[in-house]
């Protein structure tokens, strides 16, 4: 039952993204395609959603009016993967960093002006991609797969990236990795780190090495306005590890019924 009453809510909300979004002028606010999992499109989604941009969450299906196996063989989309942007009228950017990037275009603040922070910002971005073994590890893997791929992870991936990401931290003076406020990789770390976190609580924790820079980091990118909020109402991921999915499992059909 509480299940069923999240999604009446997640539905409700995204009742009124939609409505708010007509309000404004916006008939044709980008779609993001993806599927059920909280995995490539979660970055864009957190740029959209801290920058309070109209959009809505739609799945294979009510995109192309078609299954993935089809809109794949038919090369309906580039690269034949998702997720993809539809920017209007069914023009489609492919590929998660270039999703985000356009999305952070869109967003004050996000992407620096000068094409050296736009690079160094770039490299944060794509150094937090080295994390994205938390995406399978978190939605997809299980059993003995998922413990061996797990402790190869935190074993020998997980402790150096994090060391270069706290030293970065510390260096810029957070909470950011370049200072006071955030750049568009940092939802890409935020999202990688709070996938490592859901496997394995307390990898984040104050450490002699690394300070407090991770534990505020990742609370500086939750209290962020429209983040909190969107933290607080995203269906969850359980079972990981077991028989991973959403609750509810609504993603890709969040914001459209059908
Ligand atoms: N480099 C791509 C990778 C995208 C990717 O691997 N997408 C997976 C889902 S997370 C996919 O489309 N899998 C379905 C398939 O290949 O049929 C990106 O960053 O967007």
């Amino acid at each position: 039952r509480e299940v069923a009453a999240t999604r009446q809510e997640t539905m409700a909300s995204m009742g009124r993204v939609i409505a708010a979004a007509a309000s404004n002028g916006v008939t044709s606010p980008l779609r993001l395609v993806y599927l059920a999992v909280r995995a490539r499109a979660e970055v864009p989604r957190l740029i959209l959603e801290y920058g309070k941009v109209e959009y809505v969450d739609v799945s294979v299906q009510q995109q192309f009016e078609a299954p993935w196996g089809k809109v794949k063989r038919q090369n309906m989309v580039p690269f034949g993967q998702l997720p993809v942007l539809d920017v209007g009228g069914g023009e489609l950017i492919a590929q998660e960093a270039a999703i985000a990037r356009y999305c952070a275009t869109l967003v004050p603040g996000l992407m620096p002006s000068d094409p050296i922070g736009q690079a160094k910002c770039d490299a944060l971005f794509h150094a937090a991609e080295e994390l994205a073994e938390t995406n399978p590890l978190v939605n997809a893997l299980r059993g003995e797969d998922f413990e061996r791929r797990k402790k190869e992870f935190f074993d020998k991936e997980f402790p150096r990236r994090l060391a270069n990401f706290s030293r970065i931290i510390a260096a810029s003076g957070g909470p950011f990795t370049r200072g006071k406020s955030p750049n568009y990789a940092d939802f890409k770390l935020y999202h990688h780190l709070s996938n490592a976190a859901l496997l394995e609580p307390g990898c984040l924790s104050p450490s002699p090495d690394a300070g407090d820079a991770m534990t505020d980091f990742m609370a500086a990118v939750e209290n962020l306005d429209g983040i909190a909020a969107y933290l607080n109402r995203r269906p969850q991921v359980v079972d990981v590890g077991k028989r991973p999915k959403l609750e509810p499992n609504v993603c890709g059909s969040r914001y459209l019924e059908g």
